[in-house]
């Protein structure tokens, strides 16, 4: 009758046969008792194979445990030895009715600290060691009724050794990332690997903030950064990658050590961070007053002085080292920072006028000079500078914000190179580079007025 008859029909007709049938089956899952659900709450249990060799090695690593739930559950999985210890794989784990298929190769993710003659560590997990073991699998509905299943596993071959983290240390605790040139200008994170690993992390975080990881690289040596051995890391906050340090704050510089077959550990130290970031400075309006100047031109007679005060700036977050030459300090034409670094080391045995990586000075430089900037100052009188003992020595500091006089004069008591003509003033960050080069040019017309 109807030849034609579409599967759209067929399946309506079938629809309003089976219709009854549905209804009752949502009105008992209305009152929550589905016939699926009907029966044990855990089923369909196994484990296998019953006899593993978790070490990574490609056989029987691993096994295979299986359970269905007919109804929403608590879960647990626990394995006992023989001496009755219990470790959980599983412990109190919510789960929605369903098969579940998991492996297992033998590690229990239990964290517990340990105490080595190479200090303090994290165990975060551990393959078991080998042996017979009874596994519990047990569900707990939200009634309160309780399911389970056991059966034996053993463990042979197993690889439970540890890849401990030996001897981490992380100097100095006070990070100050801030291109000053001293010793707190970089972390040096080390220590010795156990064992070769799959996956090796060096990490810096603010515990507040645990998810923003900054991450250490190793700079490359002998050893892999996988393999066992000693390592060394040189942390600077990225301030040498020319970006801004992590915020001032307490931090924790973590390693984390994982092998193949699951057994991993943690180490962690403190680190403060304190004054971090990149100095910047500049010379106020980018001007030098040149003493006697005329149009941008200053006649210096022979045995004549050339003179100039400035400004210079510290416009940044950190405090800014400077070193002497002291402004005031007067320079003869063949003299450089170096050589009165070397009158003055010799008069009260002060070090600190030699150039000195991270130092800033304020430098004046000629067009025929063969060393860059020869006659240099610190970037501040002393009392514009905040002084501090570190390591027993005296070091001088521009504070944030803060504005340093700067002054200064060549004796021009000899006739400069022919072909000098230009001068001019530079703001040089010692070892890192000139932070601002060609300040004010003029022309100095030495003896000829
Ligand atoms: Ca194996
Ligand atoms: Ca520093």
């Amino acid at each position: 009758m109807f030849p034609s008859l579409s599967p759209l029909y067929r399946t309506m007709r079938w629809a309003l046969l089976l219709g009854t049938l549905t209804v009752g089956a949502l009105l008992l899952a209305g009152c929550g008792q589905l016939d699926l659900a009907v029966g044990p709450l855990l089923h369909d249990v196994s484990m296998a194979p019953d006899a593993i060799s978790p070490n990574a090695d490609g056989a029987d690593d691993a096994t295979e445990i299986r359970y269905s739930l007919r109804r929403p559950a608590m879960l647990d999985i626990s394995f006992t030895n023989e001496e009755g210890e219990r470790f959980a794989f599983r412990e109190g784990q919510r789960r929605a009715p369903g098969d579940y298929s998991v492996l297992w190769g033998g590690v229990i993710d239990d964290p517990r600290t340990l105490e080595t003659e190479g200090g303090v560590q994290e165990i975060l997990s551990q393959v078991l060691a080998d042996g017979l073991y009874t596994w519990r699998i047990q569900a707990t509905d939200d009634a309160g009724a309780t399911s389970a299943v056991t059966g034996t596993i053993t463990l042979t071959g197993g690889d439970s050794e540890l890849p401990l983290l030996n001897n981490f240390a992380v100097v100095p605790e006070v990070f100050r990332p801030n291109q000053d040139g001293l010793r707190d200008d970089w972390v040096s994170v080390s220590y010795n690997l156990a064992k070769d690993v799959a996956s090796m992390l060096v990490y810096v975080i603010d515990p507040n903030e645990p998810t923003l990881r900054y991450y250490l690289a190793e700079t490359p040596g002998d050893v892999e950064v996988t393999e066992a051995g000693n390592h060394d890391l040189r942390y600077e906050g990225g301030v040498d990658l020319n970006a801004e340090p992590p915020p001032d704050g307490d931090y924790q510089v973590i390693a984390e050590a994982r092998d193949l077959a699951g057994n991993a550990v943690r180490v962690v130290r403190p680190l403060t961070i304190e004054e971090g970031g990149k100095p910047r400075a500049d010379v106020a309006g980018a001007e030098i007053q040149w003493q006697d100047e005329v149009n941008r031109t200053v006649f210096v007679p022979m045995d004549g002085k050339l003179c100039f005060e400035t400004v210079v700036v510290n416009e940044s977050a950190v405090p800014i080292r400077t070193s002497g030459p002291w402004p005031g300090a007067e320079y003869r034409f063949a003299e450089n920072s170096n050589t009165l670094a070397a009158r003055e080391s010799e008069r009260v045995g002060d070090e600190s006028w030699f150039q000195q990586a991270g130092v800033w000075r304020f430098g004046i430089n000629f067009d025929t000079t063969g060393v860059d900037f020869p006659y240099r100052w610190a970037i501040g009188r002393k009392e514009d500078l905040e002084m501090r003992i570190i390591d027993g020595r005296e070091q001088y500091y521009l504070m944030p914000g803060e504005r340093g006089v700067v002054n200064g004069c060549i004796v021009i008591d000899e006739e400069p190179p022919v072909g000098t003509t230009v001068w001019w003033g530079g703001l040089i960050h010692q070892s890192v580079g000139v932070a601002n080069n060609n300040i004010d040019r003029i022309t100095v017309n030495v003896g000829v007025p």
